[in-house]
């Protein structure tokens, strides 16, 4: 398949409604911007969710409310993070698969994170991988550094394929601490994907002013997109993002203009093992 999967990732755990009115908070922002992404030609929706503050939180009521609303509103693939905020306790992130999503994340270890710390431990990591198994949850393998990769190649061999029969990753790049949002470093990753299994797939993102060179390094490598305010709330220097939809809309155009156009969710469905 020749297009690019463009997956919005809207809201994350790091950004304050009070620093960025445009940020989606409430069920009914979270699910007005997914339509509005769907219609410019996003197919999976990374989603972390606030409470009635505005504060990030995993609570499973709140997480199935959001499942079932964003099924009912859109055809999008619904990929919550099992990652939740630096201070959310193993427990609670395990809890998210309880609500049922198509998609997971899945990250492949423990990386510095601004002035916090992103736990993954091997066993945490393996405890994820097992239950996204058992419950036909397709994960998102997401790197932040190269041996990430490394661990990945480890985790499949000792415990076999993902739901779905297809791997797919996502390289997080230029977060404090983890890999520079370069196409150097995504090259060096890119390589990496030969010990994955044949057919394997990735996208890439990059946070703050690294995202459009980012864009550029994945599409031509062959890689799919991530964008979203949960990755950059500036659009260029000096410039606010407006909305994710204006991030998307930028991502299908450069898409493109590689003459590698927006999948349609079946078509990523398809692509990723991913039933609906
Ligand atoms: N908020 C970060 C600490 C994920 O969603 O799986 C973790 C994160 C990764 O965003
Ligand atoms: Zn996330």
């Amino acid at each position: 398949m020749t297009g690019t999967v463009i997956t919005v990732a809207p809201t994350g755990a790091e950004s304050s409604k009070a620093v960025v009115p445009a940020l989606p908070v409430t069920l009914d922002e979270l699910v007005s911007t997914a339509k509005e992404c769907e219609a410019l030609g996003a197919s999976i929706i990374h989603v972390h969710i606030r409470d009635a503050a505005g504060e990030p939180t995993l609570d499973p009521g709140r997480l199935r409310a959001t499942v079932a609303a964003l099924r009912q509103g859109t055809d999008l693939i619904v990929q919550l993070s099992s990652g939740g905020a630096v201070t959310d306790p193993e427990s609670a992130r395990l809890a998210v698969l309880d609500a049922g999503p198509e998609m997971a994340s899945c990250t492949m270890g423990t990386v510095n994170f601004g002035d916090g710390v992103f736990l993954n431990r091997w066993e945490f990591i393996v405890d994820l991988h097992t239950r996204m198994q058992e419950r036909n949850i397709v994960p998102e393998y997401e790197i932040f550094d190269l041996g990430q990769m490394t661990s990945l190649a480890r985790l499949l061999n000792k415990y076999g394929l993902p739901a779905g029969g297809h791997v797919h990753v996502d390289f997080v790049m230029n977060v404090p601490g983890g890999m520079p949002g370069t196409t150097e470093a995504l090259v060096a990753c890119k390589a990496v994907m030969k010990d994955l299994p044949e057919g394997s797939t990735f996208a890439a993102t990059g946070i703050g002013r690294s995202t459009v060179d980012v864009i550029l390094a994945s599409l031509s490598a062959g890689g799919h997109l991530r964008v979203g305010m949960e990755d950059t709330i500036t659009y260029k220097k000096g410039v606010p993002v407006e909305s994710n939809a204006q991030l998307v809309a930028r991502a299908k155009a450069f898409a493109e203009l590689a003459d590698r156009p927006p999948l349609t969710t079946s078509q990523a469905r398809e692509l990723l093992g991913v039933k609906r």
